[in-house]
């Protein structure tokens, strides 16, 4: 077994490569005690599930057991690297507490059932609401963690079976702002670059992204051009000094919620120095001169200012992307989970556009997922989009998608946007939505504000159906318990940050009565006896396979064309759509010929209000961009509505560790990873520390206007004036059920009015030594 070494250097050993030369290949392997690649009944194929990296590797299996996994070589992704989740995380399959039949909740306890009694309540409950109240009492929260055929299978019975317009994916917690960012300044979803960019770069930007504790095989690829001849400037914008802030050669550690005044800022110098490519500006743009009027007030020293760094670093950061030939940027959680999320993300795109560096190889926008299938939860409409990047306010979309799953237009013609997450809270607390069916997502521990999360949850009149691989947070919730089966255990497809689309096919049986979420969802929409239009069966599907074909026909003639794809072809590799007739091994990059999906008649959106998210309408966007241009776009910067104070003077913020996943209800069954982090920590400067009388390691309150929490102390150079706490941290495995240890006590109900993604990166807290 690649032993306990790959926990404390997570990324492995390097393998030196030069500017432009293919990334070499490094073979990763885990296998349990005992067991030889030799003696390894079958290898299936399949990717990571832990991260949006898409790390491709084979399965191993004896008998009906997983034994370990394998990093493929020949994947284009990781060229055989795994990181620690990877090489460790499949060791929760077997996890004795696995669920393994439907639970009903009987007199306020939850009691095994077996699946009718568990699914006739669901479909009892649903038809009671379809001919009471009507489909916007029921909801659908799902996840960026299922397979494409599963939400595609959601979405059609959830739309076009059902026909409501509550259906959102946890990706509004994670990539909302991705999608969003792309929208406004592109015209539509779709990452425009490539993970091969990182090979040609001469300057990596990341921007709130701490790739290298979350995706950390991309991260090795950047060491191994950092160890190699001609190595890239890195430059990092994050509050604290993460790996990434320590091997980069400018590191701006800005305070939280001030993204906006540094893209401000750092565009000031772009435009001021020259530093913009005039001839790419004029051709393929709009917007220009607005841009230029905004950031005209932002010179370096008015936004070092706000940013509380040092102008003259402002000033490096500038020259370095601005001088660079080949610039690749990534942009993650530090600016998407804060209250101006779109309108920072937008600003990466900006110097993109402005400095002409996009479609060519080195030259590439990474707008990062997070979950390792939120792409297509976004592609398939799981989440509050349309499927295949089908824009809600254009009837001629909303005709075409009505034709493809032969239902009445009117059915899915909302008048609009689909709700999200956290409306469907809203809804939930007001008594109008009376059913919610949360499928591979905890929110109990994830949602923002958790005391009036687990309220609504728990409210009498919602029912809720949970489904999930563990008992969770939210499982103790629910009405109904449903098992699933999970990854290594179901068959289905599902594509990374760079649109890299891997198969991972069923390796073991699923524990006892559980079942794959396909075939959950099919159950009910049989046991609904939902039909289209012709009076056949919707879905019309009964597995994976026939998932997949009724998505290719789907996407057909969409940006996210999947037609030229099959099982048999993802089997031996990852591809990247567009993947068909023009493109039949997959497109490295998008907008090469800089045609983007931006015409009034092609975008997924007429495009919102940066400050306001109010939609600019369609009328106003044929107008603005009749030619379908890329979108320059300023914004303002605003001050981040909780700003510290005499009983809050700290800012906190939020995220992750290298070890556990989420809500860790696997990583924390898996020992290594478990022992590697298992109790939550809150990092301070010795500065505040010593302001407060606190000693690394001593416990500390955590306490913000919503709550509070206990934590161990950890000094670290995180800048002055910030906390930053974990939120991987649930309270199931606590003896004591008021012992608070999750990041979402503290957080705030708010949300970044563009892309509705939650601002789990900004509240005041203070710290108080814990005397308990
Ligand atoms: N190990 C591990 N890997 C994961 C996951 C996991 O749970 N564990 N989850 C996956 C998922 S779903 C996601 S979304 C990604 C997330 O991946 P990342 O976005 O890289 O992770 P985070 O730790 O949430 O946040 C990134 C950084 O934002 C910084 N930050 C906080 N506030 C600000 C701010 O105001 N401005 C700036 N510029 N930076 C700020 C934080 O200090 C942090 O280092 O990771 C994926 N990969
Ligand atoms: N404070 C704070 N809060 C955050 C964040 C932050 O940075 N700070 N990040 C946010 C982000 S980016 C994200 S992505 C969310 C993540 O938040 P969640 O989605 O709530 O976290 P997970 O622990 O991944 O929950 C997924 C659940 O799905 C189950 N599951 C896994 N695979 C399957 C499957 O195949 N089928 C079924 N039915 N269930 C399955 C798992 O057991 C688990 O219970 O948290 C968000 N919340
Ligand atoms: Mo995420």
């Amino acid at each position: 077994m690649t032993g306990p070494r790959r926990i404390r250097n997570p990324w492995g050993e390097r393998s030196p490569y030069a500017r432009g030369a293919r990334w070499p290949v490094r073979v990763d392997l885990c296998l349990t005690e005992g067991v030889e690649v030799d003696n390894v009944d079958r290898w299936v194929p399949s990717a990571s599930v832990l991260h949006s990296n898409g790390d491709a590797f084979d399965i191993a299996v004896r008998g009906d057991r997983i034994v370990g996994v394998r990093g493929r070589a020949n994947d284009r992704v990781n060229r055989g690297r795994l990181d620690p989740k990877d090489l460790f995380g499949w060791q929760a399959n077997a996890s004795p507490d696995r669920l393994t039949t439907p639970l009903v909740r009987e007199d306020g306890q939850l009691v095994e059932a077996d699946w009718d009694t568990a699914m006739d309540r669901i479909v009892g409950r649903t038809r009671e609401l379809l001919d009471g109240p009507g489909p916007d009492a029921i909801g659908f929260y799902t996840s960026g963690q299922l397979f494409l055929e599963e939400y595609y299978t959601l979405t059609t019975l959830a739309r076009a079976g059902i026909g409501t317009n509550h259906l959102d994916g946890n990706t509004r917690l994670c990539t909302a702002t991705a999608a969003e960012s792309l929208k406004q300044s592109f015209g539509c979803d779709g990452q425009p670059g490539s993970y091969t960019d990182i090979d040609h770069a001469d300057v990596i930007t990341l921007y709130g992204h701490n790739v290298a504790e979350t995706q950390s095989v991309l991260w090795s690829r950047i060491l191994d051009r950092l160890a190699g001849p001609q190595p890239p400037a890195l430059v990092c914008v994050d509050p604290r000094r993460t790996p990434v802030a320590a091997a980069a050669t400018v590191h701006l550690a800005v305070l939280p919620g001030t993204n906006v005044a540094l893209m401000n800022g750092l565009i000031h110098e772009l435009i001021e120095r020259d530093w913009i490519d005039h001839d790419y500006i004029d051709t393929y743009t709009i917007g220009f001169d607005e841009l230029a009027k905004m950031v005209a007030d932002w010179p370096a020293v008015r936004a070092a200012a706000v940013c509380g760094i040092d102008e003259d670093e402002l000033r490096l950061a500038a020259n370095v992307i601005g001088t660079a030939d080949h610039l690749v940027s990534t942009v993650l959680q530090g600016f998407y989970q804060a209250h101006q999320a779109t309108a920072a993300a937008v600003q990466v795109n900006n110097i993109h556009l402005l400095r002409g560096m996009l479609g060519r190889a080195g030259c590439g926008v990474l707008q990062m997922n997070g979950q390792p299938t939120a792409q297509n939860t976004r592609e398939c409409g799981a989440d509050g989009d349309l499927p295949g990047f089908r824009n809600w306010a254009n009837r001629a979309h909303l005709e075409d998608l009505a034709r493809v799953w032969n239902v009445e237009v009117d059915k899915l013609d909302h008048g609009k946007p689909p709700t999200d997450v956290m409306q469907m809270m809203d809804l939930a607390e007001s008594g109008d939505l009376r059913m919610l069916w949360v499928s591979a997502t905890n929110p109990a521990v994830s949602l923002p504000e958790l005391a009036r999360i687990r309220r609504i949850l728990n409210g009498e009149n919602l029912f809720l159906v949970v489904q999930d691989l563990f008992p969770t947070e939210t499982t103790e919730l629910a009405d109904v318990v449903l098992p699933a089966a999970g990854w290594g255990e179901k068959t289905g497809t599902f594509t990374n940050a760079d649109r890299t689309v891997h198969l991972s096919e069923q390796a073991v049986p699923p524990p006892g009565q559980a079942r794959s979420d396909l075939a959950i969802f099919l159950d009910f929409a049989r046991r609904l006896d939902l039909r289209d239009r012709s009076g056949e069966l919707l879905p019309g599907w009964d597995d994976p396979a026939g998932a997949f074909r009724a998505w290719q026909d789907c996407s057909a003639g969409r940006p996210c064309d999947y037609t030229g794809l099959d099982y048999r072809k993802l089997r031996d590799q990852g591809i990247q759509w567009p993947c068909n007739s023009a493109h039949p091994d997959g497109a490295e990059r998008l907008y090469a010929d800089g045609a983007f999906f931006a015409t009034p008649d092609s975008c997924e959106t007429y495009g919102k209000d940066l400050v306001t998210g109010e939609p600019a309408g369609e009328a106003a966007y044929r107008e603005r961009n009749p030619h379908g241009r890329a979108m320059l776009e300023p914004a303002p910067y605003l001050l981040a509505p909780e700003s510290c104070s005499a009983d809050y003077p700290l800012a906190l913020i939020t995220g992750r560790t290298v070890y556990h996943f989420h809500t860790r209800t696997k990583t924390g069954r898996v020992p290594r990873l478990q022992a590697a982090a298992p109790e939550v920590w809150a990092e301070i400067s010795e500065l505040d520390a010593a302001a407060n009388g606190i000693v690394h390691g001593d416990r500390v309150r955590v306490i913000s206007p919503r709550g509070e929490i206990i934590a161990a102390a950890r000094i670290t150079d995180i800048r002055p004036g910030v906390v930053f706490v974990p939120f991987h941290y649930g309270y199931w495995d606590t003896s004591d059920g008021t012992h608070r240890r999750a990041a979402n006590e503290l957080t705030r109900t708010d949300w970044d009015p563009v892309s509705k993604q939650p601002s789990f990166k900004s509240a005041a807290v203070r710290l108080v030594p814990w005397t308990g």
